[in-house]
């Protein structure tokens, strides 16, 4: 077998909040399980992803925040890599397009572009907030999709119709900064003309074909892939601009250019290039391996693992990039995965509809496979499909317990109870046994040939097919009816069923890879080489076995339950409207006299069961008010409390003592109280505003 080298990519995430299933379960997790075969197979491979730290996606999430767009990437960048690694996605390195090496590798690539002519420089119009100074690019305007009329479309995408604008689309734009109606401003930028590329790519897409040269083919592309970048072809490729008046992202590295950088879309697929330079220098490797167009030994095979919404990024502008830079392959390949939705509704992010991989992890950090397995066979390879709490009981329950842990299980058990956990010798080849052999060979090259066609769920389908034949043998030659009349037989049967399982522990390896780590234990085998598999995967007669963990969790229904309701809580909360009260002026709010005080003394109020009384001091004054709070809080848990005091509050006599002001609490749905103090240590008599 002819071994070749891979870049294989997985789309960088926004570092801007956490992953939910739906990314797992779309690009990353089939990129996995693809990489781990193709080292097993042997070949060369380098497992690139990152996160994709510019955009404006990232400076308004900042600002939603109030923190800097450092800080959400910086959070966002840790949470995300923590996820992956402890879920068990192995990529050779997960980078970040803020690194120095990031921004100089995206500038050298613009220049390249920009000396090889590929860039006009244009002016436009484009929106402006004068309250900010600043133009708002893409996300920074929303209006009206003028294709579907959803009133919240952004300036480079309406997530309801999945159309592609641009922010002078808009019906009735709106700035997200200053909230007012934006005006027109001119400013120049550099622009890609696609139209320019069009011939070359409608080659390239359709017959695979580059410069006359065949490079793969299109048959190996998924429809829907094929079919999103011939209707943007076909519907007409223009100019694009390259680059964004913005504050965040890689400068353009030009004189004269202030305040500009380069547009997202160019920056984060270079990405992809920069994460391979770092892995190659920390690993003494040569980047240009990975990338390059080679002279005479064979191009490096660059896949690109993406959802759907990102395929004209991959599949025509970053190869228009590629290749008008002339040095590099282009992808062979962009298995562009469907949409997976939860329980009935589209995953999302901003109504919190998803269930999140670090909160997942962090609940059930032994049914990483259990996921994994799930993920799989629903895996949204050609159409959407659909995560729901029950199914995944039902995998996990049906077809891991039953089918996979159940055959093992019995193994075990029957090697305990007639061998004594040894290793049995094959004594004699029946017919049966022959043709079960024959069956068992035959899986690594069926398993092969699926994942090289990206078919991840049939792949591991096959693998339980395996499984399936090992129960299916067990019931046919029932060994427990044999052992006292032929016990040579029951010998052999169990080798058999033995030489399944240690076929499993490899085979299992890209999909499930702590349940394949599990069986290999069982006979301390390592993980061999793919074509070596049923020569090395051999049951050791004589050996022990070592002892089998327990391999799958029954899924109660309490866990489903929880789970879905956990779910509809969050329908419950993004369904219930906040009954608002009217406006109020500024002036009406800076009348209200705020600030930090200090409880020094309380005690009940006596004949009151809900009252307790507070002595406050403000800057040393010392206030005396009576508040609601005896349910919530006792005298002693109050003192020393720096809580958020009303001072101007007209005095009020309550129960004889003279209250002046009031303790400001939160409260929930349920009527409980809590006192609200400030997220910083702050000095007592702050003012609140
Ligand atoms: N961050 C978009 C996304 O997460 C983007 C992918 C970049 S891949 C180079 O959908
Ligand atoms: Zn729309």
């Amino acid at each position: 077998m002819n071994k070749q080298r891979y870049t294989v990519t997985a789309a960088l995430p926004y570092a801007n909040g956490p992953l939910h299933l739906g990314h797992i379960a779309g690009v990353y997790l089939p990129a996995d399980i693809f990489v781990r075969f193709l080292k097993m197979k042997g070949h060369d491979v380098v497992f690139i992803c990152g996160s994709d730290e510019h955009g404006a996606a990232i400076t308004l999430r900042a600002k939603k925040e109030g923190i800097t767009p450092k800080e959400i990437v910086d959070k966002y960048h840790q949470i995300i890599s923590d996820s992956f690694q402890r879920f068990g996605i192995q990529f050779d390195i997960y980078h970040r397009t803020s690194s120095e090496i990031h921004h100089h590798t995206a500038q050298n690539i613009f220049l390249k572009l920009l000396e090889n002519n590929h860039f006009t420089v244009e002016k436009s119009q484009q929106f402006y907030d004068e309250d900010y100074k600043q133009f708002l690019a893409d996300r920074y305007v929303t209006g009206e999709c003028p294709k579907c009329s959803n009133p919240n479309a952004y300036g480079d995408q309406c997530e309801k119709c999945g159309s592609d604008l641009s922010p002078d689309e808009l019906i009735h734009p709106l700035s997200t900064l200053s909230g007012k109606t934006p005006v027109l401003k001119e400013t120049s930028h550099w622009y890609l003309p696609m139209q320019r590329h069009e011939q070359w790519l409608r080659k390239w897409i359709l017959n695979g074909e580059l410069d006359g040269v065949k490079i793969h083919d299109p048959k190996s592309w998924r429809n829907q892939v094929i079919g999103q970048c011939m209707s943007w072809i076909d519907g007409g490729l223009h100019s694009r601009a390259m680059t964004r008046d913005l504050e965040w992202g890689v400068r353009v590295p030009l004189e004269n250019s202030e305040g500009k950088v380069l547009y997202v879309w160019l920056d984060a697929p270079i990405g992809y290039i920069s994460a391979t330079k770092q892995w190659a220098k920390d690993n003494n490797k040569n980047w240009e391996d990975y990338w390059i167009k080679q002279n005479n030994s064979e191009n490096p095979n660059l896949i690109h693992f993406i959802g759907k919404d990102n395929i004209v990024f991959h599949a025509i502008i970053f190869p228009i990039i590629l290749k008008a830079h002339g040095d590099f392959v282009l992808p062979k390949n962009v298995p562009a995965s469907e949409f997976l939705n939860l329980e009935g509704d589209k995953f999302s992010t901003s109504r919190s509809w998803a269930v999140w991989l670090h909160e997942y992890i962090e609940k059930y950090p032994e049914k990483t496979d259990e996921l994994k397995y799930t993920l799989t066979s629903i895996s949204p390879e050609t159409k959407d499909s659909e995560f729901t709490w029950k199914d995944y009981q039902s995998k996990v329950n049906n077809e891991l317990l039953s089918i996979l842990g159940n055959f093992v299980n019995r193994v075990t058990v029957l090697c305990q109870k007639y061998t004594g956990g040894k290793i049995p010798l094959l004594h004699s080849s029946s017919a049966e046994i022959e043709k079960v052999f024959e069956e068992i060979h035959k899986f690594p090259l069926q398993i092969e040939t699926l994942l090289y066609q990206y078919k991840f769920r049939d792949a591991q389908a096959e693998v339980m097919n395996l499984a399936r034949l090992g129960n299916k043998f067990l019931a046919e030659t029932e060994p427990w009816k044999k052992a006292k009349t032929s016990p040579l037989e029951v010998e052999s049967i169990l080798y058999v069923s033995l030489q399944i399982t240690a076929v499993l522990g490899q085979l299992l390896e890209p999909f499930l890879p702590n349940t394949a780590q599990k069986l290999r234990n069982l006979f301390k085998q390592d993980l061999f080489a793919w074509d070596d598999i049923i020569e090395n995967a051999k049951p050791i007669s004589g050996h022990k076995l070592a002892d089998l963990p327990l391999l799958f969790n029954r899924i109660e229904d309490e866990m489903v339950q929880l789970e879905v309701d956990k779910l509809l809580r969050t329908k419950e909360t993004l369904n219930t409207k906040i009954e608002m009260k009217k406006n109020i002026t500024f002036d009406d709010f800076s009348q209200l006299d705020l600030r930090l005080a200090t409880i020094i003394e309380a005690e009940k109020v006596p004949n009151a069961e809900k009252l307790i009384q507070l002595t406050l001091t403000v800057s040393g004054m010392k206030k005396t008010v009576v508040s609601g709070i005896a349910q919530y809080y006792s005298p002693q848990e109050c003192i020393g409390k720096k809580v958020l005091m009303l001072l101007n509050l007209e005095p009020k006599k309550i129960k004889g003592i003279v209250s002046k002001g009031m303790i400001l609490m939160a409260e929930d749905k349920n009527g409980t109280l809590s006192f609200i103090s400030s997220e910083k240590e702050m000095e007592e008599g702050s003012i609140i505003r």
